[in-house]
């Protein structure tokens, strides 16, 4: 892995394995159990728009640093950062106010971070943009991989199953939904995709009853592919991006979108129906069309079947 260092980033790391095709997006906050801030959402968003413009890029592995320095634990994400939570979502650490307050109780900048530009500065009113992700994941033209080595937990657990696929370590990972203990519900793909995957009762079981699963379990249920021994995650995870790489970049887009689509409505059939405008748009029909109106002329389509 190559380290991406045209950012700065301080609660994700982001790598780029060139020979393989992938990327490897990382939580970095162990201590916390990767629980993610506003801060570490906006770096999430910006790795992933990055990565969605690699052309060589087909895989995109989310994965979580580890083990904590505090305890040795293992986590992919532990959901939003209880500790940050405001009235109406989560909030940003330094917030304009903060900064032109002196002596104020958040006056100081954190040491890793610089202040926000005035210009444009994020307003801290609580944020849920980690739905946004969720859409960004989606939505990306390569296959993403959870690659979960612990805790997998309320929000987290969301991320990795709106995930194409899931690989978790058999020896650490653990799946369970904490949002109705903390007053959140992720009403969307965390829960009614995640019934999609595993069906309605199991799906209320998990949100209902927060019962921890493991690897294995979560995988016989249908939302983790595989569970491997923790050693072999990573290597797993290259081999299932190689395994991605070696196959018709078009179709396995257009596989994702369609497997997308009915879940997704009429989001769903416009970006299914993007691809299909794009592939139309390099037939010598569609240029054709573009030709002729350049050129100030009628279309000839004579030439062109009507294919069945
Ligand atoms: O539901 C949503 C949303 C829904 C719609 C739209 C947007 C949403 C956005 C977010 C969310 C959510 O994510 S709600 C759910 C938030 N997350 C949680 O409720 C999980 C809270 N954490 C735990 O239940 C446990 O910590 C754990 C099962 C993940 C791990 O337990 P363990 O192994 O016993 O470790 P623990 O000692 O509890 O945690 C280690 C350290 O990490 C602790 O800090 P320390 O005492 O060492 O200073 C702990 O406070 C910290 N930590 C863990 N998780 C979080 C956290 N700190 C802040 N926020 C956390 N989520």
């Amino acid at each position: 892995w190559e380290p991406v260092d045209r950012f700065e980033f301080t609660d994700i790391t982001y790598h780029r394995a060139t020979e393989t095709g992938a990327v490897r997006i990382a939580f970095d906050r162990p201590e916390k159990r990767n629980a993610f801030r506003p801060e570490t959402v906006d770096e999430l968003a910006t790795a992933l728009d990055h990565a969605k413009r690699l052309t060589d890029v087909g895989c995109v592995i989310i994965t979580g640093n580890g083990p904590s320095p505090k305890d040795g634990g293992w986590a992919f994400c532990s959901g939003g950062d209880q500790s940050i939570r405001g009235e109406s979502g989560y909030e940003y650490s330094q917030s304009p106010r903060d900064s032109e307050t002196e002596g104020g109780e958040h006056s100081e900048p954190r040491a890793d971070e610089a202040p926000p530009e005035a210009d444009d500065a994020p307003e801290n009113v609580g944020r849920l943009h980690i739905l946004e992700v969720q859409r960004q994941i989606r939505h990306i033209p390569k296959v993403v991989v959870a690659v979960v080595p612990g805790w997998a937990v309320g929000g987290g657990h969301s991320l990795h199953v709106v995930c194409d696929l899931t690989l978790a370590s058999a020896d650490h990972a653990k799946f369970l939904q904490t949002d109705p203990d903390v007053g959140s519900f992720d009403g969307g793909f965390g829960s009614a995709y995640l019934a999609r995957q595993i069906g309605q009762k199991k799906a209320r079981e998990v949100f209902f009853l927060g019962k921890t699963y493991s690897a294995e379990e979560a995988a016989d249920m249908g939302m983790v592919n595989e569970a491997v021994p923790h050693e072999d995650l990573e290597a797993t995870a290259i081999e299932w991006a190689e395994a991605i790489n070696s196959k018709s970049p078009t179709a396995m887009r257009m596989l994702k979108y369609a497997f997308n689509l009915d879940s997704d409505g009429m989001v769903g059939q416009q970006v299914f129906a993007g691809e299909a405008t794009r592939l139309a748009y390099m037939t010598d029909e569609a240029q054709e069309g573009r030709d002729a109106f350049n050129e100030g002329r009628e279309p000839e389509f004579d030439d062109v079947p009507w294919h069945y």
